[in-house]
């Protein structure tokens, strides 16, 4: 029987070379070694992005038989059909670690799961889904742009692949958002409205401050993240301000100024009760999007029967064939 000193001999060395591997900038694939801990950071923060996705097509599929003309109505289609195909293609990435799919919906059902906090507000006018296009997908973009670095393979494959998606989702919102700002004062007006609703809640996407993020330390030692939270949301308004300023209109934070000295928009006090509320379950629609998902789970009862018994009988005619 193998002695536990040696076990843990081996185990640190096995560490030290797969922490040599992320130091010389290797991507670490799905049969690399990777230490137990590694892979449950990888399969919580990926799940979570997942469910993000899936949930985050709620908010805008609302709109999508009120888009105001067919060219919108196209465009929104295929772009909450796009968060679809994001959701499971990271999915797909988080099995590689050795977690089943129907284990992560489960915990996204029964509340284990986190998702992300902005896709519990509600959207309220069509100006919503040019802010979320614009804010949402934008914030996406600059966390994801760097996720795309990250240590996992597959993980990072994914982030590529999405984040150019990501950038017309981006690109479609804006030219809502800029339409809107050109067009009558009522439309302005609901445009000023969403912004002022959105900004904040899209700054609390980027997670905690640095100060109170636990898992943070972990996720840039093995360089699954690149950068902090802090540094991420700072990115995100530094390139937001001047597109604000360019269509003339404001955000909601008396504080924002520019630091000549830091070359950064300092900006006003985020609302953390609020986003622990929303993320502890208790944000204006987190009721209503789990509901939601649940239907829809249940809905697909039978296509994943169907789907399950078909696969079912092809290995059984394959076997008999054999
Ligand atoms: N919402 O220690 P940290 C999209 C949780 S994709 C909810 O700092 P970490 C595309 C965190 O999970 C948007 N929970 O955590 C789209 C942890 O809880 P746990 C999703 C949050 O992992 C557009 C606890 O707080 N993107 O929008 C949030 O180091 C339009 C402590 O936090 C991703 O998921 C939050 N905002 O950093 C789709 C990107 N922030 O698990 C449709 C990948 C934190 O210990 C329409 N993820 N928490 O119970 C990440 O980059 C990171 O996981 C962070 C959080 C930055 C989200």
């Amino acid at each position: 029987m193998e002695q536990p000193t040696s076990v843990t001999a081996d185990e640190s060395a096995l560490v030290a070379a797969f922490e040599a591997r992320i130091a010389a900038g290797e991507s670490i694939e799905p049969k690399d070694w990777m230490p137990e801990r590694y892979r449950r950071q990888l399969v919580r923060m990926m799940s979570q992005h997942a469910h993000s996705e899936i949930v985050g097509m709620l908010p805008e599929g609302n709109w999508i038989t009120r888009a105001p003309s067919l060219r919108r109505k196209m465009s929104l289609i295929a772009k909450v059909q796009d968060e679809a195909g994001h959701g499971l293609y990271i999915y797909c990435g988080t099995e590689t670690l050795g977690v089943d799919r129907h284990e992560l919906v489960e915990q996204l059902l029964d509340g284990r799961a986190k998702y992300s906090s902005i896709f519990n507000y509600p959207t309220l006018s069509w100006a919503d889904m040019g802010v979320i296009g614009w804010f949402v997908d934008g914030a996406a973009i600059v966390n994801q742009t760097i996720l795309a670095k990250a240590s996992y393979g597959p993980y990072a494959r994914a982030m590529v692949r999405i984040c150019k998606e990501e950038n017309f989702h981006k690109r479609q919102g804006y030219e809502i958002c800029a339409t809107l700002a050109n067009g009558t004062p009522a439309q302005r007006e609901m445009l000023q409205d969403a912004v002022n609703r959105f900004w904040w809640p899209s700054l609390m996407m980027f997670g905690p401050s640095d100060t109170d993020s636990p898992n943070s330390a972990e996720l840039l030692k093995w360089r699954v993240k690149r950068k902090t939270n802090d540094e991420l949301r700072q990115r995100f308004i530094n390139l937001t301000v001047p597109q604000v300023a360019a269509i003339g209109i404001t955000l909601p934070d008396p504080d924002l100024r520019f630091n000549a000295e830091t070359n950064n928009w300092d900006f006003g006090e985020i609302d953390w009760t609020e986003f622990f509320q929303v993320i502890g379950g208790n944000g204006p629609c987190n009721r209503e999007r789990i509901a939601a998902r649940q239907q829809a789970h249940d809905e697909g009862t039978w296509v994943r029967d169907a789907a399950t018994a078909h696969a079912a009988k092809q290995q059984r005619r394959s076997s008999q064939a054999a």
